[in-house]
């Protein structure tokens, strides 16, 4: 095994005793040029339409990210789930709910039976906050209302998140902004 290391491969030996007999620099990369120009094209238009295509994706991810599924400001949100809805509303609301004040919750709900109270946990999209439980009591037929804080961000971003968890039938998320 030793013996067969220690053979020169001829090529290489050669190539570093004499670099002389290397092909010309020059003329190598000019013999190559046309072959690298095109698969250098290819590749910078492949890289191109992928970078729109992403691009194009992170444009429309910010966009949910930014306005939410809900615009608290303005009033209540509903979704459907099952065969019924899913409503939140957050009082008081001047102008926009607003972080570190105390806000009352309200949960309404149309064809939908629970097994017990709904309840909220409020966090933020992509972020871990700390658990944060707005426990609801039933006020009438299909109306839950309980108090919550939201509290401040440190990031200074506003995205909220309310995941309704309705015991029996299943979970709405609503994304809405806060003022701080
Ligand atoms: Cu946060």
């Amino acid at each position: 095994m030793f013996h067969l290391r220690k053979q020169p491969r001829p090529s290489t030996r050669m190539n570093l005793q004499h670099p002389s007999t290397l092909p010309d620099i020059g003329d190598r990369e000019a013999a190559m040029a046309p072959r690298h120009s095109r698969s250098v094209r290819l590749l910078i238009t492949t890289l191109l339409l992928l970078q729109i295509f992403s691009s194009t994706a992170i444009a429309s991810e910010k966009e949910t990210d930014a306005s939410g599924n809900c615009d608290i400001r303005k009033g209540a949100c509903t979704q459907a789930l099952e065969n019924g809805t899913v409503t939140l509303d957050i009082l008081p609301r001047h102008g926009g709910v607003k972080a570190m004040t105390d806000l009352t919750f309200t949960i309404t709900l149309e064809n939908l039976a629970p097994a017990s109270n709904p309840r909220i946990d409020l966090g933020m999209p992509g972020m871990k906050m700390g658990p944060n439980q707005v426990l609801l009591q039933k006020t009438s037929e299909g109306v839950y209302t309980g108090a919550g804080v939201i509290v401040r961000c440190p990031s200074g971003r506003t995205l909220w998140q309310a995941d309704v968890t309705i015991p029996g039938v299943g979970k709405a998320a609503f994304t809405f902004h806060v003022v701080y």
